[in-house]
């Protein structure tokens, strides 16, 4: 039976893009119900040759919903997930509110797709996008080779922080053509084009770790179920509208080749290996945006490392693609494959 499908958050970059996966991919669905906050409710979204009204997102939103996406915030998942997995569908909250809550799986259906089936709470949480775009290239190692300890630092676009950032971003681009100064700034409070800025998420003022950091630490623990796995990240926001970079640098406990390493990440699925020395053409992100895979290059032996112990990669993939919509969509045909 196809499932009755409802997007919290349907007007958000993350919400349009999931409606733009369910037709690209027919993902199946009898009916689906788009939901926002009081703001947005009342707006038309057109969606497969049918306008759609924008209802409130309310405790009630969820009679005979199957499948409810959230992209809303972390408020609203926690405000609204309960009473939407309460009425029997099952939620996949793109938030982080539910991400590190024992009884809430945390899936990338590449990684660790049995979890999605263990959830007492009927929600299912979808991972940060850094997270999931690192773990993508990591995990494949991690199954070979064992990967002890990865240092990542982020070069993340302007879509994580949401649609309104990526608006601004193009408006501080006319700005500087049309010599307005300074260019208009309500987002992030910093000229961004031509510069590049530290995470805009909050920072621990002990241990100085920003949250988006932070998250990619905690959540790759619970997603590869390996306490053990050393992760350190620093994360830095570029003016780039919407794929993530990512420099990786891995320690693996048994020796693989940089030769075995492109092997097996080319054969690793939702993987594209990118890793042209001759023509010096690797991962960008301008290449990567809108595309469903995650691409690596500058696969290459750390030299600090004895030799097969250490890898450096340089990984790109879609922020609002598989760093979200795609990968909550994908959990979603992962049940359907398995009900
Ligand atoms: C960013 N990763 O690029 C963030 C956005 O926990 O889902 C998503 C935050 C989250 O800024």
């Amino acid at each position: 039976k196809k499932p009755v499908v409802a997007i919290a958050g349907s007007t958000g970059a993350v919400g349009q893009e999931l409606l733009d996966l369910i037709k690209e991919r027919s993902f199946p669905f009898a009916d689906i119900k788009l939901l926002a906050s009081a703001r947005s409710a009342g707006k038309t979204q057109d969606f497969m040759g049918k306008t759609y009204t924008v209802e409130e997102l309310k405790e009630d939103s969820f009679e005979g919903v199957d499948i409810a996406f959230f992209s809303a915030g972390g408020g609203r998942s926690k405000q609204f997930a309960p009473a939407a997995a309460k009425a029997g569908a099952v939620v996949i909250d793109n938030s982080s509110a539910y991400r590190m809550d024992p009884e809430v799986p945390l899936v990338v259906p590449e990684v660790n797709p049995d979890a999605a089936f263990d959830r007492p709470k009927g929600i299912i949480a979808n991972p940060n996008c850094s997270t999931i775009i690192m773990n993508m290239v990591v995990w494949p190692l991690h199954q070979k080779a064992g990967v002890e300890r990865v240092v990542v630092s982020t070069y993340q676009a302007a879509s994580g922080a949401g649609a309104a950032a990526m608006e601004e971003l193009e408006q501080q681009a006319k700005d500087w053509v049309a010599e307005k100064s300074p260019v208009t700034q309500d987002i992030f409070g910093r000229q961004y084009i031509f510069n590049l800025f530290s995470h805009n998420s909050d920072v621990d003022q002990e241990t100085g770790y920003n949250e988006e950091e932070t998250k990619m630490i905690k959540e790759t623990k619970k997603i590869f179920s390996d306490p053990n796995i050393q992760v350190t990240a620093t994360c830095i926001r570029v003016p780039v509208l919407r794929a993530h970079c990512e420099s990786i640098n891995v320690t693996l406990k048994n020796s693989m080749t940089e030769d075995e390493a492109r092997e097996l990440l080319a054969n690793s699925p939702g993987v594209s290996v990118q890793d042209d020395r001759v023509a010096n053409k690797f991962p960008e992100p301008l290449a990567s945006s809108f595309k469903d895979d995650c691409f690596v290059g500058r696969i290459r032996h750390d030299v600090s490392q004895p030799e097969g112990k250490g890898l450096d990669m340089f990984v790109a993939g879609d922020q609002i693609r598989k760093g979200a919509a795609l990968n909550a969509i994908q959990i979603a045909e992962l049940l359907m494959s398995r009900s």
